[in-house]
């Protein structure tokens, strides 16, 4: 395996042959590169991507690296660069790490658009299209306040130090945590985007600390791990988690009680802006530098309902 996966909007994946969204051969030649393969965040930002570049008569392949980690997402990027797409979409994985390979890209004359996660310093990129990932952090501290308005200790699971994304949660949730005298804030623990250690770092934690009445989970991975976490603790209910994302298992825990809310974003949208914007690049037009995208908050009361659509897709 060249450490890496190329994956499909509907179906599929993993395996052979690139996935092609169709559209004219003379069209232009768009390339993402997910932050992580897999994951029902970027499958569903793939198809908002496919879907628009479909419609503009271009073609995109997509590929993630096995890993939410720079060190794999390079030579990825490396080797799409050497492919000569006419754009490029891509999360970063790392603030820093991340900035030279992009840079390289652009400066082969490929025209960078980063979507989900960014840079320190992006300013190769033609534009940026996050969620409002530091409200977001925020709207999560408030949905454990409101299950636990007599204050309590609450702690953050979050991925790895250096991602613009969850590092932003993380401080918009530090922020409406500190500011309530009755809150203690326990810090951010890192999970590395894998569910187990999300789970250890819980159990560890609640056996610490068992009076802990809320966690916010900063993503997909950590919501999974938190939640069985939690389950092993015996503490089902009386710890409200919220996590970040909403893929269809996190949906599944919401309904069954374990997780209490999820900050859905809107991958599919950003996708779609990110073609957006890479095409205007592409015709010399003017770009928008930095967009930022909504979230729904979904709890048992909205899953059925209006939230519905803010699901994420598993293919
Ligand atoms: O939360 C998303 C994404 O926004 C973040 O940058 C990394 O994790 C996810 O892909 C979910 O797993």
């Amino acid at each position: 395996s060249a450490g890496f996966v190329l994956t499909g909007c509907s179906g599929g994946g993993g395996g052979g042959g690139e996935s092609s969204g169709g559209g004219s051969s003379e069209g232009y030649k768009l390339a993402f590169v997910q932050g992580v393969a897999g994951d029902e965040f970027y499958i569903s930002m793939q198809c908002g991507i496919e879907a628009a570049a479909e419609e503009a008569g271009a073609t995109v392949t997509t590929q993630g690296p096995e890993k939410f980690d720079p060190t794999l997402q390079k030579p990825l990027v490396d080797s799409v660069v050497a492919s000569n797409p006419d754009a490029l979409l891509v999360a970063p994985t790392d603030v820093k790490a991340m900035e030279g390979p992009l840079k390289a890209a652009a400066d082969a004359g490929i025209k960078v658009v980063l979507v989900d996660t960014t840079l320190e310093d992006p300013s190769m990129a033609v534009s940026q299209i996050a969620s409002d990932n530091k409200g977001g952090g925020a709207a999560a501290f408030e949905a454990i306040k409101e299950e636990h308005p007599e204050g309590g200790k609450v702690l953050v699971v979050s991925v790895d130090p250096g991602i613009s994304t969850t590092d932003a949660r993380a401080e918009g949730f530090q922020e409406a945590a500190e500011a309530e005298s009755n809150f203690e804030f326990l810090g951010v623990q890192y999970s590395h985007n894998e569910p187990a250690t999300a789970a250890e770092i819980v159990t560890a934690a609640l056996q610490k600390d068992p009076d802990i009445v809320g966690i916010f989970a900063a993503n997909l991975f950590a919501a999974e791990g938190t939640a069985t976490g939690v389950q092993q603790a015996g503490k089902q209910g009386s710890v409200t988690i919220v996590g970040f994302d909403a893929g269809p298992a996190q949906v599944k825990q919401l309904e069954a009680g374990t997780v209490q809310a999820l900050v859905a974003q809107e991958p599919a949208t950003i996708g779609e802006m990110g073609v957006e914007q890479a095409l205007l690049a592409l015709d010399g037009k003017e770009t928008e530098e930095k967009i930022q995208t909504g979230f729904t908050i979904i709890t048992q009361d909205n899953v059925a309902g209006d939230a519905k659509d803010a699901i994420y897709k598993s293919s």
